[in-house]
């Protein structure tokens, strides 16, 4: 790895090295996954268990869904109530259905790419039509370390297994330097993808004339908006919408900007609002938080401000959002990992608060968000968890928490 700045992602070099393969569970399923109307009619009518008269919840706890090779995300389809995919940061996507993993990967992209540190598969996301079109997306490293977001489709015969012939890049971004490739894909409420790319690495947003956060005229250091899907000659279509369209200069995918390294990022499944994980320097990891009509065109500060904290005390990040929380690194905070706002009923102790965590600190954290700070920001009554990694949310809103370690847990309250 080239220049690798001290405390970000660069540490899960060491650990990516450390973990094993993990065995593989049996189990396959035959069963398909159920329809998307089906689900949706079943998840309405289970309530809060708390307002429907049912037991006291008891304390918060974290079940083991399984050991894999340094995971990194889970995730499912829209209206698939009965498998999670959990990326694995070597190349592979596995299945869990049932609470019991599918032997075969869904997808192994681990010839075609670059992994270790913070490269590798490093995101995934199904298509909103997900369960006609069978399209999703992934964004990796490729072997020259640089992002590739690519769709592929399940194989119509076996919705358990990707068609590795179906693969066609969408979009392609060199990357500078070994560091900051962002890594998340999520598809908005509105059903474009969005896309989190870092400022190229290095330190300080070193690369162009004021770095690339600032800079519109570069995907790096933002968070894209685009449509995936082929249209005529392009691999993919700008919505018309996007807030840059027509501005000279600026790159029309741009959807937020002054961004070091949005490693995850989520929408909420209630409000639409986006969060941000943005990974910081060398002393402040932080929390962006705006609704999604806000999040248009924002620009989130880097490389001018590191959090609330003056980089370069010479520029300005014009109109920028600050973030809702600023953890620091005298604190025990090193590389911020961005989750998600939980609207599982199954967990009334965290409903409708965001959990987050971080690298080194290693305990899942909970707060309340508004657009102008977040309140009741403290570390959940749950066990540490080495190396955290991401969170994820299954299709029925369920919230999981990988560590890089190999554990993937969800979180319940039973
Ligand atoms: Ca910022």
């Amino acid at each position: 790895m080239p220049i690798a700045p001290p405390r970000t992602l660069a540490l899960l070099v060491l650990l990516a090295t450390m973990t094993a393969a993990a065995g593989c569970g049996g189990g396959d399923d035959p069963e398909a996954a159920r329809s998307e109307t089906a689900v949706i009619e079943e998840e309405r009518s289970e309530g809060n268990p708390a307002a429907t008269g049912a037991q006291a919840p008891g304390p918060l706890r974290l079940v083991k869904v399984g050991e894999f090779a340094s995971p990194l995300y889970v995730t499912a389809p829209r209206g698939d109530r009965r498998r999670i995919f959990v990326v694995e940061q070597g190349g592979r996507i596995r299945i869990v259905r049932g609470g019991r993993r599918v032997r075969r990967p869904f997808l192994d992209v681990s010839a075609e790419i670059v992994s270790g540190g913070e490269q590798g598969l490093l995101g995934l996301a199904f298509a909103p039509d997900y369960a006609r079109s069978r399209r999703f997306y992934v964004n990796f490293t490729n072997r020259s370390g640089d992002t590739r977001i690519v769709e592929y489709r399940a194989l119509r015969s076996n919705p358990d297994v990707a068609d590795p012939q179906s693969a066609r890049v969408v979009l392609a971004q060199d990357q500078p330097e070994a560091n900051h490739n962002g890594g998340q894909l999520a598809f908005g409420p509105d059903r474009m993808l969005y896309i989190g790319l870092g400022d190229g690495g290095g330190g300080n947003d070193q690369h162009g004339e004021r770095g690339n956060g600032q800079d519109l005229g570069s995907l790096l250091g933002k968070i894209l908006r685009i449509d995936p899907r082929r249209s005529g000659a392009g691999a993919y279509r700008v919505p018309r919408d996007n807030p840059f369209v027509g501005r000279s200069g600026a790159r029309p995918e741009v959807f937020a900007y002054g961004l070091r390294n949005p490693w995850r990022f989520s929408f909420d499944r209630a409000t639409g609002d986006l969060v941000i994980g943005d990974v910081g320097q060398d002393e402040v990891e932080e929390i962006d938080f705006a609704t999604l009509r806000r999040a248009r065109g924002a620009n989130f500060g880097w490389r001018p401000f590191e959090g609330v904290r003056p980089n370069f005390e010479d520029e300005e990040a014009p109109g920028h959002l600050a973030p809702v929380l600023n953890k620091k690194h005298d604190d025990g905070f090193c590389s911020i990992t961005g989750g998600y706002v939980v609207r599982d009923p199954a967990l009334p102790a965290l409903r409708n608060q965001y959990v987050y965590g971080d690298f080194c600190d290693g305990r899942i954290r909970a707060a309340r968000l508004r657009a102008h700070g977040a309140s009741d920001d403290r570390a959940a009554k749950l066990p540490k968890v080495g190396a955290i990694s991401s969170f994820g949310e299954d299709a029925r809103g369920r919230v999981y928490v990988t560590s890089l370690d190999g554990s993937v847990y969800r979180l319940t309250q039973e």
